[in-house]
């Protein structure tokens, strides 16, 4: 039995996996969970993060308004389905992720210059004032993940280096920092090997301790001949020394099999940039935009998710 090193999420949306199902992942029936109709002159709102924030939970949500403006607001819910988003960019930029360190609650996202996209890093402590953070790198880098802890006394961040657009460049890579400041000592952590993540692959939500090593949720992409598909796999890094994998699914967890995520302003996506996971039960409730239109929910447990990395394993 895998485990969840960490906090115990009481009210962790769930439901059962219908009974026969044989794979680790299933989706929640009354997905997409916010959909436009989420916020006023919004087009779409997806690639989103949560985390559990007093008696209910918080987040940080991708909307992409009517002038297709890509902005970041903050979205509160007491039952992690039901969410109110406040009509208030924090931020602009797209694609967050959050994590609770230290005391606060830290948001890493794809930030807008001039010059191409870099990583924003900000902190809050009530979601209303932010403290925004030097940018984690130069542009051009997209999908930073900050660990939810210091390893060995430092900050570490994933991130996909990148160009301006759809890019030749694929792969993950980490790097380190005590000071959330300067950040240096840079890993290759992985890159595109089968055929469903062929083309890149980017973190998705903040990693997932495990008594087994961190469990990284990732977005694999294939170029078809008609364009890409985002789908979601699982590897396990290793404790201490994050960059090495230990394992890792060869096949995708989750891939664009619905109406919600075939269909939609980019059809065919997947994109995870977010899970709560309940070390009491091991349940762990993924969040995920649905073709860049709208956020969807899916359900796993750090077991099955394990075990299906384990019987699947491409590092043999
Ligand atoms: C990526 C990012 C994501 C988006 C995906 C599919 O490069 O821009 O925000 O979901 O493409 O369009």
């Amino acid at each position: 039995m895998a485990a969840i090193i960490g906090d115990t999420i009481h009210n962790i949306p769930w439901q059962d996996k219908r009974p026969g199902d044989p794979y680790p992942v299933w989706r929640y029936t009354n997905n997409p969970v916010i959909t436009r109709d989420n916020l006023y002159m919004a087009n779409s709102i997806f690639n989103s993060a949560v985390v559990p924030c007093k008696d209910g939970f918080a987040g940080v949500f991708r909307v992409d308004y009517r002038s297709r403006d890509q902005k970041l607001v903050t979205g509160f819910s007491q039952d992690g389905i039901t969410w109110h988003l406040e009509d208030k960019p924090i931020f602009e930029g797209y694609d967050p992720r959050l994590c609770r360190m230290d005391g606060k609650y830290f948001l890493s996202w794809v930030k807008l210059t001039p010059h191409g996209t870099t990583i924003g890093l900000a902190h809050t402590e009530d979601f209303a004032h932010w403290t925004q953070l030097e940018d984690a790198c130069y542009p051009v880098a997209r999908n930073g993940v900050l660990f939810p802890r210091k390893i060995n006394g430092e900050y570490i961040l994933l991130i996909r280096p990148c160009d301006r657009g759809h890019t030749p460049y694929g792969d993950i890579f980490l790097c380190h920092s005590r000071d959330l400041t300067y950040w240096g000592k840079h890993r290759f952590v992985m890159a595109p090997v089968k055929n469903w993540e062929m083309t890149k692959v980017g973190a998705g939500p903040t990693p997932i301790e495990t008594d087994e090593g961190w469990l990284l949720f990732y977005h694999g992409v294939l170029t078809s001949c008609n364009g890409f598909s985002y789908s979601m796999g699982a590897a396990l890094l290793d404790k201490d020394e994050p960059w090495k994998v230990l394992h890792r699914a060869d096949s995708f967890l989750l891939a664009p099999h619905e109406p919600y995520e075939c269909f939609g302003d980019v059809p065919n996506v997947v994109f995870p940039c977010s899970a709560l996971a309940d070390a009491e039960t091991g349940r762990i409730a993924l969040y995920y935009g649905a073709a860049d239109t709208c956020v969807a929910l899916a359900f796993t447990t750090v077991d099955e998710t394990i075990r299906y990395i384990h019987e699947n394993d491409l590092i043999k």
